[in-house]
Formats: C-alpha cells, sequence, structure tokens
C-alpha cells in the first residue's frame, strides 16, 4: 500500500485566512521525505479551490457562507479520495478547514459499503445551518455526512448519507453548541467526551470505542483529526485552541488503538494555520504526528 498525500487549500469553512497554507507549510516542512522513510508516497498536489470574494459569501444560502465553493471542492476531493481507495492506497487528506471531512467521508463511502468515522475534535462539527451560531461550514460537515442538514451537503457526490449515526466516534469533545447536544443524543452518536476521558482514563474510553467499532461490523474506518482537539496550549497554529485537550502522546495512543484494528483506510489531518502558528510549533507537531501514523501503519503490514 502506498500513501496519496491530497493538499485541501481550503478557508471558507472556517473563514479565516491562513489554513489554506497548511498543506504547503507541510510539504516545505519535508512531510513527503519523512512519509518517505517509511513508506512509499505520491504527492497528489492540492485540490483546485476557486477564488470568491467576501461580499458573495452569502450568495448561494442566508445561513452558510461559501457554500457553492466548499460543496465543489468537496465534491472533487470525494472524487480524488475515492479514485485513491480504489487504486489500493491510503488517502491522507491535509487541511485546510474541517469543512473537507465531508468530502474525505463522501470519497470513503463511496469506496465500501459500510463504514465508520472516528471524529478526534474539541467540537462536534454536527451543527445545521439552523443551530450554526457563526454560518461557517467546518461546524457542520459531520452531520452533513449522517445525512443530516442542508441538500447541497447532504447529497455532495453521491445521494444520501454518507455514514450512520451510529457508526458515528467523537472523541475529545468539549465545546458543543446547543443544537448539536441536541442531535447528538437524537441520532444516538457516540460521544468520548474529555470529561469522561478525565474520569475514566483513556485507555478504558479507547478500549469502549474500540470494542464497539469491530462489535459493528464495518469494512473501514475514516479518521478526521482536527488539530484542536489537542490542548489549547500546545496548537497555537489553530482556528480555535480550547483549553484542556489531549498531549501529544495521548493522540498517540488513539492513533494507535485505531490502526491496530487493521481498519483504518484513510486519514484527515485538519485545521493547521501557519499564520496563526507561534514560530513552526503547531506545523512542526503535525509533522510528527505523521510520521508517528505512518510509521505505525508500516509496523502494522
Ligand atoms: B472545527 C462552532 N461550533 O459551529 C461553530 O474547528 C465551532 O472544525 C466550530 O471543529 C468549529 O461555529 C469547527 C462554534
Ligand atoms: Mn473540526
Ligand atoms: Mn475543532
Ligand atoms: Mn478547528
Amino acid at each position: 500500500m502506498n500513501i496519496d498525500f491530497i493538499g485541501v487549500p481550503l478557508f471558507y469553512g472556517c473563514d479565516r485566512k491562513g489554513v489554506e497554507k497548511g498543506p504547503d507549510k507541510l510539504r516545505e516542512k519535508s512531510a513527503i521525505e519523512v512519509i518517505r522513510n517509511h513508506m512509499e508516497v505520491y504527492d497528489l498536489g492540492n485540490i483546485y479551490a476557486p477564488d470568491a470574494c467576501d461580499e458573495d459569501k452569502f450568495i448561494c444560502h442566508s445561513k452558510m457562507k461559501y457554500l457553492q465553493e466548499i460543496a465543489d471542492i468537496n465534491t472533487n476531493l470525494a472524487h480524488q479520495v475515492y479514485l485513491s481507495l480504489h487504486a489500493g492506497n491510503f488517502p491522507l487528506v491535509i487541511g485546510g478547514d474541517h469543512a473537507l471531512g465531508l468530502g474525505s467521508i463522501s470519497g470513503v463511502s463511496k469506496h465500501f459499503d459500510n463504514i465508520a468515522v472516528v471524529w478526534i475534535d474539541a467540537h462536534g462539527d454536527i451543527n445545521t445551518p439552523e443551530t450554526s451560531p457563526s454560518g461557517n461550514v467546518h461546524g457542520m460537515p459531520l452531520s452533513a455526512a449522517m445525512g443530516v442538514g442542508y441538500s447541497t451537503l447532504r447529497n455532495l457526490y453521491f445521494e444520501g448519507r454518507k455514514v450512520k449515526p451510529e457508526n458515528v466516534h467523537i472523541i475529545g469533545v468539549r465545546d458543543l453548541d446547543e443544537g448539536e447536544v441536541m442531535l447528538a443524543k437524537e441520532e444516538n452518536i457516540n460521544l468520548y467526551t474529555m470529561e469522561e476521558i478525565k474520569e475514566k482514563g483513556l485507555s478504558a474510553v479507547l478500549d469502549k470505542m474500540i470494542r464497539k467499532i469491530k462489535g459493528s461490523h464495518v469494512d473501514a474506518v475514516h479518521m478526521s483529526f482536527d488539530l484542536d482537539a489537542m490542548d489549547g496550549e500546545l496548537v497555537p497554529g489553530t482556528g480555535l485552541p480550547i483549553p484542556d485537550g489531549f498531549t501529544e502522546d495521548q493522540v498517540k495512543d488513539i492513533f494507535k488503538s485505531l490502526l491496530d484494528t487493521g481498519l483504518v483506510s484513510s486519514m484527515d489531518l485538519v485545521e493547521l494555520n501557519p499564520v496563526l502558528d507561534k514560530g513552526d510549533t503547531t506545523a512542526d507537531l503535525s509533522i510528527e504526528l505523521i510520521d508517528y501514523v505512518v510509521k505505525t501503519m508500516k509496523e502494522k503490514q
């Protein structure tokens, strides 16, 4: 198996510039060479992101910014991810903001019959245009992937739901909006909050999650990692740093437990904003995590 490195220079989902520079920043920091130390890698370049002007952000929908641009970029991403899996490769999708999670999941879902998604994030990203406090689509990709929310997003790439809500696992969460709490309850999504992790310990919570994933008989797991899952102090180079998050070792433990199942087919690493970064703290940490994931995958082979 080879790694396909796919950049998504997207900031429309968070409406704050800088995050679109994430993929090129990691290339500059030798991400490709770091991966190649362990496995063969193809750099598939960046998905094309059209220019859009600020005044036009609500042109398609009054409550969702840059809807058409995000849908177009995500459709192309979905197809690239699908082709990568079809060729027997591992798509590693580098953001860009987390709105791209919908494109990744859509591509994975077209290739496999029944998938699970593990969303490692301080946030739930399950808002709809009605519940979103910001209108930013990076807070909505996971609900759309479950078939909830606005039709353009729900029916991206192919019509209908991409992942069953009971196969959605959100871990590290500590900042949910009111509407997200309600939806999580209604749809029976698996939430592993930071509060629960503090109380029971990460390894107990991971055991529970892995058991559930294995019992669900999915044929693939897509791992979507938002850097803000980590403690805010560790990731100055992300748009919405939140305190009380994971340490670097904890994130590695999560990756390892998931990779050990042999089910992980694909991964996103998102929300690196090099413009906000302190020095290259967050970029260097991202490189370290990519190195860890690929090294661990190689050991499994
Ligand atoms: B991220 C918030 N829930 O919807 C919203 O960074 C934040 O991809 C969303 O996790 C954060 O605007 C989206 C307040
Ligand atoms: Mn996110
Ligand atoms: Mn987040
Ligand atoms: Mn974020």
